[in-house]
């Protein structure tokens, strides 16, 4: 994810690992913690304020996810000008308000190969002359993010059929 220019911040919340970088990161914002159920962002919450605030979950033996712990947003004070959200987790990642033709441009090193398409419009997966197809190919989008990008179109795709 760095490369794509996203801040990645390892943590570990039971071993006290990563806590300083994030609070740093945070300082003098509001911020929110969302993510999937489970992945601990209570627990992160609790170990930035050294503190049993907010109340952790367990991870279900049967599917390995969250048990939705934290059911409503919750907003936690760290100093004057510095605020946490914790919010409920999502089960699935659910992105239906994106249109599928807008998916593109959610993938940040997609952009710069757009301009590269023939078709006004191209929807980069069955066109030819696609610039994020030819860039798939010289390896310079990664195939597997490229191949999420499909499934993801194809799922908002068939949602907006089925609206018709
Ligand atoms: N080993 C380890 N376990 C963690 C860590 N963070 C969270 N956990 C465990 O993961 C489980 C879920 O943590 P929560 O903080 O409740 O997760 P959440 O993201 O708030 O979940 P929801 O409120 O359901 O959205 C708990 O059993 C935590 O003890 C961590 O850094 N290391
Ligand atoms: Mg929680
Ligand atoms: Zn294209």
């Amino acid at each position: 994810m760095k490369k794509y220019g996203y801040t990645v911040i390892e943590t570990n919340a039971k071993e006290n690992k990563g806590i300083e970088l994030v609070q740093n990161k945070i300082k003098n914002n509001i911020n929110a913690f969302s993510g999937n159920s489970g992945v601990g962002k209570s627990t992160l919450i609790n170990s930035i304020f050294k503190n049993q605030l907010a109340q952790e979950g367990e991870i279900s033996q049967k599917n390995k996810r969250g048990k939705n712990t934290t059911t409503s947003i919750k907003l936690y004070q760290l100093d004057d000008n510095t605020y946490i959200a914790d919010t409920p987790g999502f089960s699935t990642f659910d992105i239906s308000e994106i249109e599928s033709e807008e998916l593109c441009n959610y993938f940040k090193e997609f952009k710069q190969y757009i301009e590269e398409c023939e078709f006004i419009g191209c929807t980069h997966i069955k066109e030819q002359n696609c610039g994020i197809k030819s860039a798939v190919a010289k390896k310079e989008i990664n195939e597997e993010r490229y191949n999420r990008f499909c499934k993801i179109y194809n799922e908002l795709k068939e949602k907006e059929m089925r609206k018709w």
